[in-house]
């Protein structure tokens, strides 16, 4: 199995995984529309192969309303915090349910504040036309070695949402295992 670690779970069922909670989300109750959903064990967004030194992160734009839906996986302005070794090829499984087009751009933390052009941290780190960004329903697949040490941001390059809230963190360290952390009571609606 490509990802074989107990964690891990595989491509399948990643791309399954997204498919249940849209179809759990259509087949709602008409009152709990306006509900957040459940938030998911920050650990829910990562799946690892720690032999193959790979990781799969799952981006949901918009996910909930938090931040009036300028969110990554219901969470911005840093609340997640996505810790992956230096030398790990990190794949992107990025979907954008959110109601504007949304994009996912690495950048190194200090630059994170900048109105545009972002430096991309490295080597493919970045979704298609992340100015523009991809529309509402669009799933897209990037992935990049998290080759250098130290801190960036996960951000939205559409114009404007960073300063909204859109962004979290992602630290590459030395050494450990590739983990999700979340700030409790941080951004989310
Ligand atoms: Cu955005």
């Amino acid at each position: 199995m490509f990802f074989a670690t107990s964690r891990a779970i595989s491509w399948a069922a990643v791309a399954s995984g997204v498919m249940a909670l849209v179809v759990r989300t259509a087949g709602a109750p008409v009152q709990a529309v306006q509900a957040a959903p459940p938030a998911p064990p920050p650990s829910h967004w990562l799946s690892t192969d720690t032999k193959a030194h790979m990781a799969a992160l799952t981006l949901i734009a918009g996910y909930t309303n938090a931040l009036e839906g300028f969110n990554f996986d219901g969470y911005g302005k840093g609340a997640m915090i996505v810790s992956i070794p230096s030398g790990y090829r990190v794949t992107i499984v990025y979907q954008n349910r959110g109601e504007y087009p949304h994009s996912v751009l690495v950048t190194p933390y200090a630059k994170k504040d900048l109105r545009e052009g972002w430096p991309i941290a490295f080597r493919r780190a970045v979704s298609t036309d992340p100015a523009n960004g991809a529309a509402q329903g669009a799933t897209q697949r990037f992935s990049f070695v998290a080759d250098k040490v130290g801190a960036y941001a996960i951000i939205c390059a559409v114009s404007g949402h960073e300063q909204l809230g859109m962004w979290d963190v992602l630290r590459v360290t030395r050494g450990g295992t590739p983990t999700v952390a979340v700030y409790k009571g941080r951004s989310r609606g």
